[in-house]
């Protein structure tokens, strides 16, 4: 308190008024702390926004196993994605652009042909206990469906044939060992046992699928990535004229893959592209939700109330965005993987959002899902990380940081 003698009396206040500056100058104040706030948030978010690590030169290479039953030596992974962005640069160039250009080219490059119908992409860390089964299951709806003449209803050309490409994310069990002992079982041997997988509801009819040699491929990330990684990486090296991702403990009814294919092809626009996501929404209430604990529940609805909020209209509108079983036309393919930042678990939001801002057409169809022991989702810190990785690419995304140039 300031005291002042004056003319013999004291004054608890000073005389003279404090002199306060005018109000546009509070204005201008605010608004420059506003900005440099801004400014300090977009600097940070292009910290924390991810870019994938490129590749190592071991992950673009895959093992299989040959037909004398030996593991391959290390082969080169076909990348119709290199192949496209390089055909992208020589368009840029003949259109007198220079190859840091951003805008959409007028003419964009197209993928490069099948060879196989389905391709099914299959992240999988740590999975050898769960891994069996669900191969089991895949390869035999993918051998009968597809295996030896694919049927024409789908529209979808001449195509034949089907791939498995196993990408083990850094694992450090015996997931890949497990995948080659798979496919040498199934490749040379028509006696062996099936093993059998969440959807097996009678082992005792379970029938033994042999399959082409060559038609599982294991590639192997050098160091963890997380499932938007793991999956997105996979993506870039697929032959087919459709491509799934599949959960690696066989939670979604392997056989629902031929209805997703069906609606994906029907909705396709005159380009051929499509997106067929499949969809749990139809179980909640039903055992298989409920079976979740009750904390994991609400979780969810609290994150779908986020991606309601925060995601473009058709992407908001896609009820189950989180579900492991998600089907592209291989046309698709280009306006999506090229642009993908996610490595975690928040990867298919940005697929979505990718697949609408290119104006695809989706649609969710619902499939059979069983919750199966050994998730490696931890609730609170997984959902956690989901809704920080939702902000962090919606942001980016209005801000202009991630960009489709
Ligand atoms: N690439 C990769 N895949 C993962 C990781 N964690 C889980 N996955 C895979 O994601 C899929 C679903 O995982 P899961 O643990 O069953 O999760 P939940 O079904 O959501 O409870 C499986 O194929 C896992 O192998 C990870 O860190 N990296
Ligand atoms: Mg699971």
């Amino acid at each position: 308190m300031s005291e002042r003698r004056v003319d013999g009396q004291f004054y608890s206040h000073p005389t003279q008024p404090l002199e306060m500056p005018p109000t546009w100058m509070l204005f201008v104040a605010l608004g420059l702390l506003g900005a440099a706030l801004l400014f300090w948030a977009y600097m940070g978010l292009h910290i924390v926004a991810p870019r994938p690590r490129p590749a190592h030169p071991s992950e673009k290479q895959y093992i299989t196993i040959l037909p004398n039953g030996k593991p391959s030596a290390p082969t080169n992974l076909p990348c119709w994605l290199d192949k496209w962005t390089a055909e992208r640069e020589t368009l840029k160039r003949s259109q007198g652009r220079s190859t840091e250009s951003k805008g959409p080219l007028p003419t964009a490059p197209a993928i490069e042909e099948p060879e196989v119908f389905m391709s099914v992409v299959v992240p999988a860390f740590n999975e050898e206990e769960r891994l069996g089964g669900m191969l089991e299951e895949a390869v035999a709806f993918l051998q009968e469906e597809y295996g030896d003449a694919h049927q024409e209803e789908t529209g979808a050309g001449n195509a034949k044939g089907w791939e498995i490409l196993i990408v083990s994310d850094g694992s450090t069990d015996g997931t890949v060992e497990k995948a080659l002992e798979f496919a040498k079982n199934h490749q040379l041997s028509k006696r062996a046992l099936p093993e059998p997988g969440p959807w097996t509801a009678n082992k005792a009819d379970q029938q033994f699928t042999s399959i082409p040699h060559g038609s599982i491929r294991v590639i192997t990330l050098e160091e963890n990535r997380g499932k938007g990684g793991a999956v997105t990486h996979g993506m870039r090296h697929v032959r087919g004229q459709y491509v799934v991702f599949a959960d690696a403990d066989g939670a979604s009814r392997f056989e629902d893959l031929g209805k997703l294919v069906k609606r994906c092809s029907a909705i396709e626009d005159k380009e051929g592209k499509g997106v067929a996501v499949g969809s749990r929404a139809h179980l909640v209430g039903s055992e298989a939700v409920v079976k979740r604990s009750k904390l994991r529940n609400f979780l969810m609805h609290s994150f779908h109330l986020l991606l309601r909020i925060m995601t473009p209209p058709r992407t908001a509108a896609i009820k189950d965005t989180q579900c492991g079983f998600k089907v592209f036309s291989r046309n698709a393919l280009p306006d999506i993987i090229p642009y993908m930042h996610s490595e975690g678990w928040i990867f298919d939001v940005e697929m979505l959002m990718l697949a609408e801002s290119a104006n695809i057409a989706m649609v969710e169809v619902a499939i059979g899902w069983k919750e199966v022991l050994g998730s490696k989702l931890n609730v609170i810190w997984d959902s956690l990380g989901m809704a920080w990785g939702l902000a962090v690419l919606r942001l980016a995304w209005l801000l202009g940081i991630y960009t489709k140039e």
